[in-house]
Order: C-alpha cells, then sequence, then structure tokens
C-alpha cells in the first residue's frame, strides 16, 4: 500500500461540515439524476466509488458487493474506514458527520485524500437520505464500530461491537420505497459498471454475489492485474494486432495522474477511450487532444529518423495514425472541469500539455525500444496514408473544377430527352436485367436509367472515400452532375426526381443502404432539398382472368383476394410463403374459402398470385405500370433521418463489430425482405 504523508493529521478534523440532508429527500433528482432504475443503482455507484478513493490512494485493494433479500445491498471496503472520533465543531462522531451532513467528506476542506475518483459523487450521505435503513459497520483503531439510521436520521450513537485488528467499512442500506419508483437492482449493468472501474483501477478485486434468490445464488470476480492495459488487451480480444507489447504509460505529473494504453490491431476503426477519474469523456476534451496531437507527431518524427517516410513524403496525418487504434486514457485529476451540456468533456486547459508530453516522452521510448513492433504500427499507419492519397487522387479527379462540364456522360447512362431537370427523373437500378427493363418500360422523354451492377457491393469493409474511386459511383456522380460534398453545386443536378430501385431482398436491402450512405455522407442537400426516393415495386401480382392487380404488401394482397373472390392457383413458386401469410390471416381467410369455392364452381376461373423476388421477373410493361409510371406508382421519399439510419447500419454492417452485425442480420432479415429502409 502507497505511503500517505497525511495519515497523522488526517483524522475528524479535516471533515468539512455542511448541511443537513433535507434537501435531499425533497428533491433526489438533483443529487442522483433521477429516482428510477438509473437513481437507484447511482446508490451503490456512490458507496462504491468511495472504496474505489481509498484503493487509489492506496488504502484499499477489496471491495465486494452483496445484494440481499428485499432490495438491501452491502458494500465492504478494506480501506482505512471512515473515522469514528468526535468531530470538534459538532460534537459528532465522524462518521455521523459522513453520513448525514451533506458534502461532509475528507475530500473537502484540505487534507485527505491525494486524488479522488468520487469527485463527481455527491458523498454516502445521500445515499443514507434515500434509505429506509442503512447501517455502517466500521474496522478501525482494533475495533468493531456500528451506528444505525432511517432515512438519514440515527437511530442512537455509534457504539463497538466487537473487536478487529483490521480495517475498513462496510455500509449496508435499503433503498426507500417511497422514493424509488424501481427497486430492482439489474445484475447485468452492476457487472458492467464494475468491470469497467476494475479495468480503471490496478490492482483492485471486486467481488459481486446475487444472494437475493436462494436457489438462484450468482457471483463474480473483477481483477485486471493490468488496470487499462488489461483493458485495451480486451477490447482488441479475437482481432489480429500490429504490435503485441501494448504501449502503457502511467506517470505523475504535478498532482495528477495520467495513464495511456495503446495497441493497434489491423481494422480500420479507431476506438480511443478518455475517462477522467475513473468517469468516462464521450465528448473528450482536452486529454483526447493531448493525446492525439503527441501520437501523431511522434510517429512522425520515429518514422522520419528511420527513414520509415522518405524525405519527399508526406507526414502521416492524424487519420492515418489512427487507423485501428484502440486506446485507453485515464486521468486522475485534483480538479477536473468538465464542459459541455452533458458534461461529457473535460476541459481542463493545462492537462492538453500534461498528456502531451507523458505521452509524447514515453512513446518515443517505446518506439526505440521495440523496433519490431514500432516497423508494424509505422508499416499500418503508412498503408492508411496510401489508401488516403489514392482516394484523394480519385477524388480529385472527380472534384476537379470545370472536369465535368467536359465529360462525357456514362455510356452505362440511359438518358432523357428532356433537359429541364425540374421535369427529369433518374433511376438508379440495380442489376442490367432490370435495368433492361427499365430502360425500356420508361418514358424516355423525362426518365434516365442508371444501372448499377451489384458489384459496388464488394467495397466491403472499405472506407467511404473508396467507394468515390468506384466507376459504377462515378458514373452516378458524373450522371446527377452537381459533384460532390464542398463543391456540390445543387443548381447543376440535372434530374429533381433520384429513384433508387432495388430488388425487394437482401442484396437489394444492401445496396439501397450503400446509396443512401453515400447519399449521406456526400450529397445531403439533394435529400434536404427533397430530390431523393427509394421506388416501391410491388411484392404480389395477382390475376383473374384478364384482370389484374398489383398488391405492395401482405394485408393489399389479402384484400385483392378476397374482392377477386378467392381462388387461388398456387403453381407459382412462392407457395409456401402464401401458405404461411394464409395462416396469419386465417380469420379473413376463411370468410374467402368459401366464396372461393363459389366463384371456382360458378366460373371455373383460377386466380393466380405471383410474388416478386426482384425487378428482373418483371417484363418493361409491368415494371412501368407498377413502379414507375408517375400516375399509379408509389414512392417513399428519403429524409435526412432516413439517410442517417441507413448510414449508422452500414457503418454497423461494414465495421468491425462482428457480433452486432450477426445480430442485425439475423434479426432484420425478414424486414429487409418487406423493404424496410
Ligand atoms: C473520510 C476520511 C477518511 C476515510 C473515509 C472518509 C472513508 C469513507 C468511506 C466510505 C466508504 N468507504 C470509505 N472508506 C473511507 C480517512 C480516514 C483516515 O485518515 O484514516
Amino acid at each position: 500500500m502507497a505511503e500517505n504523508t497525511q495519515e497523522q493529521e488526517y483524522g475528524a478534523e479535516s471533515i468539512t461540515v455542511l448541511e443537513g440532508l433535507d434537501p435531499v429527500r425533497k428533491r433526489p433528482g438533483m443529487y442522483i439524476g433521477s429516482t428510477s432504475s438509473q437513481g437507484l443503482h447511482h446508490l451503490i455507484w456512490e458507496v462504491v466509488d468511495n472504496g474505489i478513493d481509498e484503493a487509489m490512494a492506496g488504502h484499499a485493494d477489496t471491495i465486494t458487493i452483496k445484494l440481499l433479500p428485499d432490495g438491501i445491498v452491502s458494500v465492504e471496503d478494506n480501506g482505512r474506514g471512515i473515522p469514528v472520533s468526535k468531530h470538534k465543531i459538532t460534537g459528532l462522531s465522524a462518521l455521523e458527520t459522513v453520513l448525514t451532513k451533506l458534502h461532509a467528506g475528507g475530500k473537502f476542506g484540505g487534507g485527505g485524500y491525494k486524488v479522488s475518483g468520487g469527485l463527481h459523487g455527491v458523498g454516502v450521505s445521500v445515499v443514507n437520505a434515500l434509505s429506509s435503513y442503512l447501517r455502517a459497520e466500521i474496522q478501525r483503531e482494533g475495533k468493531i464500530w456500528m451506528q444505525e439510521f432511517k432515512k438519514g436520521d440515527s437511530q442512537g450513537d455509534i457504539i463497538t461491537i466487537g473487536d478487529s485488528k483490521k480495517t475498513g467499512t462496510t455500509i449496508i442500506f435499503q433503498p426507500d420505497d417511497t422514493i424509488f419508483t424501481e427497486l430492482e437492482f439489474k445484475w447485468n449493468r452492476i457487472l458492467d459498471r464494475m468491470r469497467q472501474q476494475a479495468y480503471l483501477t490496478k490492482n483492485i478485486t471486486i467481488n459481486i454475489f446475487d444472494l437475493r434468490k436462494k436457489d438462484d445464488e450468482k457471483k463474480y470476480r473483477f481483477y485486471f492485474e493490468g488496470g487499462i492495459k488489461s483493458y485495451v488487451k480486451a477490447l482488441n480480444h479475437g482481432k489480429s494486432l500490429k504490435n503485441e507489447t501494448i504501449f502503457y504509460v502511467g506517470k505523475e505529473y504535478e498532482e495528477n495522474f495520467i495513464e495511456l494504453a495503446i495497441q493497434y490491431n489491423d481494422e480500420y476503426n479507431e476506438n480511443v477511450l478518455p475517462f477522467t477519474n475513473n468517469i468516462y469523456n464521450p465528448d473528450g476534451g482536452t486529454h483526447l487532444i493531448g493525446f492525439k496531437t503527441a501520437l501523431t507527431r511522434t510517429l512522425n518524427s520515429y518514422a522520419r529518423s528511420k527513414n520509415l517516410i522518405k524525405e519527399k513524403d508526406e507526414n502521416l496525418t492524424g487519420e492515418d495514425v489512427r487507423e485501428g487504434l484502440t486506446a485507453v486514457i485515464s486521468l486522475k485529476l485534483q480538479e477536473p472541469q468538465f464542459e459541455g451540456q452533458t458534461k461529457g468533456k473535460l476541459g481542463n486547459a493545462e492537462i492538453k500539455s500534461q498528456v502531451d508530453k507523458v505521452m509524447g516522452e514515453a512513446l518515443m521510448t517505446f518506439l526505440e525500444e521495440h523496433p519490431k513492433e514500432a516497423e508494424a504500427i509505422i508499416g499500418k499507419c503508412m498503408l492508411s496514408a496510401q489508401a488516403r492519397i489514392a482516394a484523394r487522387t480519385a477524388r480529385a479527379s472527380i472534384l476537379r473544377k470545370g472536369a465535368l462540364d467536359g465529360m462525357t456522360l456514362p455510356g452505362k447512362l440511359s438518358d432523357c430527352s428532356s433537359r429541364k431537370a425540374a421535369d427529369c427523373e433518374i433511376y438508379i437500378v440495380e442489376g442490367d436485367s432490370a435495368g433492361g427493363s427499365a430502360k425500356q418500360g420508361r418514358d424516355r422523354k423525362f426518365q434516365a436509367i442508371l444501372p448499377l451492377r451489384g458489384k459496388i457491393l464488394n467495397v466491403e469493409r472499405a472506407r467511404l472515400d473508396k467507394m468515390l474511386a468506384n466507376t459504377e459511383i462515378k458514373n452516378l456522380v458524373i450522371a446527377l452532375g452537381t459533384n460532390i460534398d464542398d463543391q456540390l453545386d445543387i443548381e447543376k443536378l440535372r434530374y429533381h426526381r433520384i429513384i433508387i430501385m432495388t430488388d425487394a431482398d437482401v442484396d437489394g436491402a444492401h445496396i439501397r443502404t450503400l446509396l443512401l450512405t453515400l447519399f449521406f455522407r456526400h450529397f445531403a442537400p439533394l435529400i434536404t432539398n427533397g430530390y431523393l426516393y427509394v421506388a416501391q415495386p410491388p411484392l404480389y401480382r395477382i390475376q383473374k382472368g384478364t384482370k389484374v392487380k398489383y398488391a405492395y404488401s401482405d394485408e393489399e394482397k389479402v384484400n385483392i383476394i378476397k374482392e377477386f373472390g378467392g381462388g387461388e392457383d398456387m403453381e407459382n413458386e412462392s407457395h409456401e410463403e402464401i401458405e404461411t401469410d394464409v395462416e396469419e390471416a386465417s380469420d379473413k381467410e376463411e370468410e374467402i374459402e368459401e366464396n372461393v369455392e363459389e366463384t371456382t364452381r360458378k366460373h371455373n376461373v383460377k386466380l393466380n398470385v405471383q410474388r416478386y423476388k426482384g425487378l428482373g421477373e418483371m417484363n418493361p410493361e409491368q415494371l412501368w405500370e407498377t413502379t414507375m409510371n408517375p400516375e399509379t406508382r408509389l414512392m417513399k421519399q428519403i429524409s435526412i433521418n432516413d439517410a442517417e439510419k441507413a448510414d449508422k447500419t452500414f457503418e454497423m454492417l461494414m465495421g468491425d463489430h462482428v457480433p452486432s452485425r450477426k445480430h442485425f442480420i439475423q434479426t432484420h432479415a425478414k424486414s429487409v425482405q418487406n423493404l424496410d429502409t
């Protein structure tokens, strides 16, 4: 355990007293966020944070949480124990002060902890105020001390209940059911939080017991010898690594403690997690900026010193050096300042240069000492740089001012004859065969057809900027005429309706998602101006004699069959699927069947229901009639929200998180067939 120079002077005296607990019971939300599940769990975090503070100050190494019957929780640590002596000013024991006064605690008024993780916290007194019952047991000064409380009020003086050579604090509490709207503690939620805390606090053991149900007891233990190093290792679990040895530095800097761990994998994503006093900072802040600056500068200067980057070549950019990067930044600060609406961003200005310095020096040493790892990392970054430069060149050729004017329209585009953009439409069609039907079925005066080959799908795992080097995509960009990104000129748009027309199957959904993503990222104004649509081809064709109708949903199909008087001829391939549908709508179908027999007997005319799987199954007339004729077609106008959703889906489908991709595909396999954008 680390030495604490203030040990002697740190007793009951250094605790500053503020106010009583009434405000907490009056407005619990102010102190713990809410009185729902989140607030309920906050009570545990609050007590645990105090134990973690003890561990961080070097006085504790074990925390044990027990979930007991009747919503009771026990949190035990082997720290110094809350002081029990009488306080000079209040005449109360220090323990009672800590538990019954707001903001009372060793963290305030000088002395006390060197660094505290609970700075965000509100103190154990808040837990006391919101508990119908709380019992504190302290092992300290050779004895076991005990005091009980109800709704924050002590139920008698502190007493000794035995002897002990150990030190530590146990807080047992039962959340007040007149305060909380939710009283059930969630096992997995507690595990997740404790796992993270265990990673961020080196050498701490956290035990968690679920003793609520006799026949279903559970226990879990977290201990990560490597701290944030273990965290990085876990984040990279199952990935191919660039540097097997994780870079780690932990350094004290003017009363602050700065810890960093990084490791590269062979993928494209960057995963950098910044924490301050064990609290995650989703919006980054000065520590993240300092980290990024040092990473880019150091890798460049190392690569140049070893002549890995030639004199004439350009530097690696920030993005180059963060591809495939997994990192945890963990700071323990004396006085953290948080910014932003949700306080998710670290604001301390001095931290930028502190992190930069610690990171820069340590990383340079690491690279010098691990030349193999260094080479692998630099190699990876240089590959990213190459990809970036190649994409930029491809992009530049598209973006070059004036280049589009002279450029001939792609050969695959069947343009319309009108030149009035407001009247014109372009159908982006999946596959050459559907493209052929669309070309024949269209009204060539105002409808243009651009077939795209399914091949564009093979940009799997590639970055979006690579898409722009793809011929199919390039054709699209040229056909639209506006250019992209900051060069986009909406006045030059050649069609005021851009219609994505893909098959109603998984591949079709995939291509549609990809295109929506492209529009979202590079053609956003076309979406916000309402120019982008998704065509809605019918799902079924229903024919009876010479009468033909199209159904765009299963419900509509049932209605049409009813209208036609039933009598399906099940000769088509989709036999089974229709049967399933019939079962689902069995109430309606029974009625139909009666009619069917009658009609069939009378006229002997059968009903034919055809399920369309792909656009290619429709002949040009059918395609015109159902999907392209402005008088009768259905189209879905795409909002920026739709496109953003597609973009997220795309990231998930193409990104590196395999479990979520699997889950998505499994759960959406059905809905994508129903043209669910
Ligand atoms: C005030 C002062 C000291 C320790 C603590 C509070 C303390 C609080 C909690 C809450 C849960 N576990 C805790 N452990 C310690 C310092 C005591 C000293 O100087 O010995």
